[in-house]
């Protein structure tokens, strides 16, 4: 490897020991661009790698809320301001129990490369807490929104920094955040935070933005691997929350067949083809598990997970979606899914493989779809959502889809003439990396050391 990537990843993983995901990420982009730091010697003078790993700032709270039974709980709240390059920070909040450091980290550190890819100008950023909303009430949502953006609101602005959703956070936390933050500031800024409900300035297609845009991308990959489609092809995906739901969506609309969907406890199998309306039913408005697919459809199979490798993978399949959690899909996963004829896999949710799963997956040449670009959909859409708040205007469904339509396809075209450029074949992971790192470094050296 190049001695000043080499030099700089050493560094990154002595001082950031406790944060293997932030690691990883920076490891896998940093490892892919060698050609372009082989190009620029004078990105070592300037500090480029260290200064683009760097978070500009990370700011850690305290957030307390008063429990149903009385009680203050305190939780820890996060926001990283990792790069206003190319525009504010831009970046979800996600609400889980793993939440920490690392987790924010490596989340804020993709964002930045997604965001360029999109062509829209938003720099990367990423928030959240180790809040868990399952099993909450309403009034505990809402509480715990309310004190989470009683301190963000110092942080945040339309065009300073602008959060969205992420894992556990949807238009129900959005709609909480937003209030709060209104009654703080006395001011309707509705380009402050992105993924608001259609009443008060969202954006039509925001919620479908990151699945339907993963279809997208992947349906571009697809016709260029000698004009393959979706119809007829037999397709799994993990996760049912968001990105999941409207993956699955477009993917029926475009004739796949998807057999299975999973949550954090285990994943259906149903051969006849999932019911999408009842997953909808039971995950947007009940907010229940998925095994209770079953009480409808008793001829589905329930598998329960029992390790980190999830049981949906051992399904077989031609298209695999991972679109829940990070890491989620391990090298037995993949081997597995390779063994049962995988033709390609499309990363809904942020940084799915392992690293070891990543280098199998493509020394099988198995046709992957990177999470930077292949789910920037949804933050494509948010941008969108901020320029109409900025027009005080709305756009119709038919404008946006669209427009996202366009952006994935501009995106996948961004990836493929890195490739070529640099004869990577069909190394989309490596060619997300490098056209993003293309435009950043651009962005850098035009505004001197800072
Ligand atoms: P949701 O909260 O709507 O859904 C998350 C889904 O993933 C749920 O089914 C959840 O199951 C499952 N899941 C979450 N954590 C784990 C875990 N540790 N192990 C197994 N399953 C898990 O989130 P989104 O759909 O919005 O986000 C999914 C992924 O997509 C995330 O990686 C997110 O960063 C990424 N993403 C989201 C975008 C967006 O616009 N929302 C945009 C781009 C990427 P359970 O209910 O059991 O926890
Ligand atoms: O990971 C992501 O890109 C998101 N969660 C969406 C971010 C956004 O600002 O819409």
């Amino acid at each position: 490897m190049n001695t000043y990537i080499e030099k700089v990843l050493k560094e990154i993983k002595t001082k950031n020991k406790q944060e293997p995901e932030y690691i990883q990420a920076v490891d896998e982009v940093f490892s892919s661009i060698e050609p372009n730091i082989i190009a620029h010697p004078d990105y070592e003078k300037v500090a480029l790698l260290e200064r683009l790993a760097e978070p500009e700032r990370l700011v850690i709270f305290r957030v307390p809320y008063v429990n149903d039974e009385g009680k203050t709980i305190v939780h820890r709240g996060f926001r990283v301001q990792f790069s206003s390059l190319i525009g504010p920070y831009k970046g979800g909040l996600r609400f889980h129990p793993d939440v920490n450091q690392s987790i924010i980290k490596f989340l804020g550190f993709e964002q930045i490369f997604k965001n360029a890819l999109t062509g829209l100008p938003i720099g990367g950023g990423k928030g959240g807490s180790d809040f868990n909303p399952k099993d909450k009430s309403n009034a505990e949502i809402m509480r715990f929104c309310q004190s989470f953006m009683t301190e963000l609101q110092r942080h945040i602005s339309k065009d300073i920094d602008v959060p969205a959703g992420d894992i556990g956070v949807g238009e129900r936390e959005i709609g909480y955040l937003f209030g709060q933050y209104k009654r703080i500031k006395n001011i309707y800024e509705g380009g402050v935070i992105t993924g608001k409900g259609l009443s008060y300035g969202g954006s039509l297609v925001r919620k479908e933005a990151t699945g339907y845009g993963l279809i997208y991308f992947m349906r571009e990959m697809l016709k260029n691997a000698g004009g393959i489609t979706f119809n007829g092809k037999t397709v799994t995906i993990s996760g049912s929350g968001n990105v999941a739901i409207y993956a699955c969506e477009k993917a029926l609309e475009y004739g796949a067949k998807v057999v299975a969907m999973s949550d954090s406890d285990g994943c259906i199998y149903d051969k006849n083809g999932i019911d999408l309306n009842l997953i909808k039913e039971i995950k947007e408005q009940k907010r229940e598990r998925i095994s209770t697919y079953l009480n409808s459809h008793p001829d589905a199979q329930y598998l329960k997970k029992e390790s980190n490798d999830s049981p949906i993978w051992s399904i077989k399949t031609d298209i695999a979606l991972p679109c829940a959690t990070q890491n989620e899909l391990t090298l037995n996963s993949a081997r597995e899914l390779v063994s049962n004829g995988l033709l390609a896999l499309g990363e809904g949710a942020n940084m799915p493989c392992t690293k070891e799963a990543t280098e199998y997956l493509l020394a099988n040449n198995i046709l992957l779809a990177p999470a930077k670009a292949a789910n920037a959909g949804g933050v494509a859409v948010s941008a969108i959502e901020m320029s109409q708040n900025s027009m005080r205007y709305y756009f119709d469904f038919e404008v946006v889809d669209k427009k996202l339509n366009e952006i994935m396809i501009n995106i996948f075209l961004q990836c493929k003439k890195a490739t070529e450029k640099y004869n990577l074949g069909t190394n989309y992971v490596s060619g997300a990396n490098i056209a993003a790192f293309e435009k950043l470094a651009d962005a850098m050296i035009s505004q001197g050391i800072v």
